[in-house]
């Protein structure tokens, strides 16, 4: 079972069979029930990882809020030079830890490896706000009276991470966090928990050798009930959840229940519209990284095609050759295109919405199946599917976390193509295929797409980390990454000083005495 060099990385990462899943840097005191993590790709006990009671979560807590008090008070350039050190350390495992994301979650080692880079670029990006991290300056309206505003340390960020991205997405919150002076505790997904602990030996080396206090970063583990631990906890300010619409919606309200903030990155239902304008090559390339790419498991998948009736038969042709050439197995094969789903629940739901499709009215074009048999054996590998549908079926409405791609036709001009993209609840990512420069614009404006994400020659998936990554609608409206979604990890405060002899008041109110 044991293949591609798995065990190696697993070593160099520091992973045992039985790992402790609740930890603040080196003090591991994990005392739950462990579990079991199998790999997707052949179905292997990769390891045991313990989960958090409720008694090692004060735990957790009292190192996390003890480490804030030291932390924030620490200069933000110094902060950036641990996050530095820490870059470096992913620089020097990006193989080991590309791999186990691959094994244990079962994206393509190329993937694997993008998501380490992604971890790598957000802690550069990180390293270089630790000097700025601006606040404005404004003129007072009083005489002798200077007004500005600064960011300080929000205090302990807990981040809740799904099984998509089971590394990445905690290094965009923990870099930002970090040099933002605010502590991370991270609950990572239940299905990758050993690419929690990789993580978490890594962040804890760094801290040692800087002699830093280990509750900077703490990891917790277990299902949704941990992840309740911390957002009906008033110790902590900010809470950064990434997975379902289902989910999101449970985690924002018991946060808002205490007035706390939330930062959410919930699902998609991202789609392509293919003008008659567009160019086909660029299309179909788009198209299908964009649906097959980790077998559909990202939030930012191409889920729908959106294409002009004058072209629909052409594009429909060019895809579904496209996806004659796909392979399917190993991920850890840089021969293969497309791995297997996470586990066999994944699959039944991707089978589900298959057989939804078609109860709707769908025709399917390439038709999808669980494949069996040999270097199958997990269950966990399916056909990408191609179904002709239209945007008002309720599973299109849908995110399934599967390898499904829906055709749909839309004639007339381009604002019929943005209604159809913009007609379903969640707003994450879009796209536009066009060489027309108005209809580009038009997608790009106002009243076009409504969408975090909007982009022009370029599929759904693959943000860069120097943007702010997230969406509207029920994707839940948060901002990770670049640009300034560094602000929801502090918090702002606006001083106002008087350097004169006098006190005169705002809005020229006389209060004599
Ligand atoms: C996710 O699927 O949760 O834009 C994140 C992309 C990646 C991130 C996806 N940079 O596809």
């Amino acid at each position: 079972a044991v293949s591609f060099g798995i065990d190696e990385a697993l070593k160099k990462l520091g992973l045992n069979q039985i790992n402790e899943g609740t930890s603040t840097g080196s003090n591991n005191f994990g005392s739950g029930d462990a579990i079991a993590s199998y790999s997707p790709v052949d179905g292997a006990l990769i390891g045991k990882v313990k989960s958090t009671t409720s008694e090692d979560y004060e735990k957790v807590m009292q190192a996390a809020t003890s480490a804030f008090t030291e932390w924030r008070s620490v200069p933000a350039p110094q902060r950036g030079e641990m996050v530095r050190q820490f870059g470096e350390k992913l620089r020097e495992l990006k193989e080991p830890l590309g791999k186990l994301v691959s094994y244990e979650m079962g994206k393509s080692y190329q993937e694997g490896l993008g998501e380490v880079q992604e971890m790598i670029d957000i802690c550069d990006f990180a390293v270089g706000l630790s000097r700025q991290l601006h606040g404005l300056t404004m003129h007072s309206e009083r005489p002798g009276h200077r007004m500005y505003e600064q960011y300080h340390p929000l205090g302990v960020v807990g981040i809740i991470s799904a099984f998509n991205f089971p590394v990445a997405v905690w290094a965009w919150n923990t870099a930002l966090a970090w040099v933002c002076g605010d502590v991370c505790v991270w609950k990572p997904s239940e299905k990758t928990p050993m690419c929690g602990v990789a993580c978490q030996n890594i962040i804890a080396e760094v801290l040692k050798e800087n002699n830093l206090p280990e509750g900077i970063s703490c990891l917790i583990n277990g299902d949704y009930k941990v992840g309740e631990m911390m957002t009906t906890d008033t110790r902590v300010p900010l809470v950064s959840a990434t997975g379902s619409i289902r989910m999101g919606k449970i985690v924002a309200q018991a946060v808002a229940a205490r007035l706390g903030k939330s930062l959410l990155e919930l699902g998609g239902n991202n789609a392509i519209i293919v003008t008659p304008d567009a160019d086909i090559k660029m299309t179909v390339i788009g198209a299908v990284f964009g649906a097959v790419g980790t077998a559909g498991q990202r939030c930012t998948s191409t889920r729908r095609l959106i294409i002009h009736e004058s072209i629909y038969d052409q594009v429909k042709e060019a895809v579904t050759d496209a996806y004659k050439q796909l392979r399917i197995g190993n991920p850890l094969d840089e021969n293969n295109h497309v791995g297997p789903l996470i586990d066999t629940d994944a699959v039944n739901m991707y089978q589900k919405a298959l057989e939804e499709a078609e109860k709707e009215g769908g025709s399917i074009l390439v038709e999808g199946g669980v494949l069996t048999g040999d270097g199958y054996e997990s269950g966990c590998y399916v056909k990408p599917a191609i179904v002709e549908a239209k945007n008002s079926f309720q599973i299109v409405q849908e995110e399934t976390f599967a390898p499904i791609l829906y055709l749909l036709k839309y004639s007339g001009n381009v604002e019929d193509a943005i209604a159809q993209q913009n007609g379903v609840v969640q707003g994450l990512s879009s796209a536009i295929m066009t060489n027309n420069l108005r209809e580009a614009e038009r997608f790009l404006s106002a009243s076009g797409s409504d969408c975090g994400i909007a982009n022009v020659n370029i599929g759904t998936s693959g943000a860069e980390i120097g943007g702010a990554f997230g969406g509207e609608k029920e994707t839940g409206g948060g901002r990770e990454s670049g640009s300034d979604a560094w602000k929801v990890y502090m918090r702002r405060q606006t001083n106002t000083i008087n350097y004169t002899t006098e006190l005169p008041l705002a809005q020229g109110i006389k209060f004599d005495l």
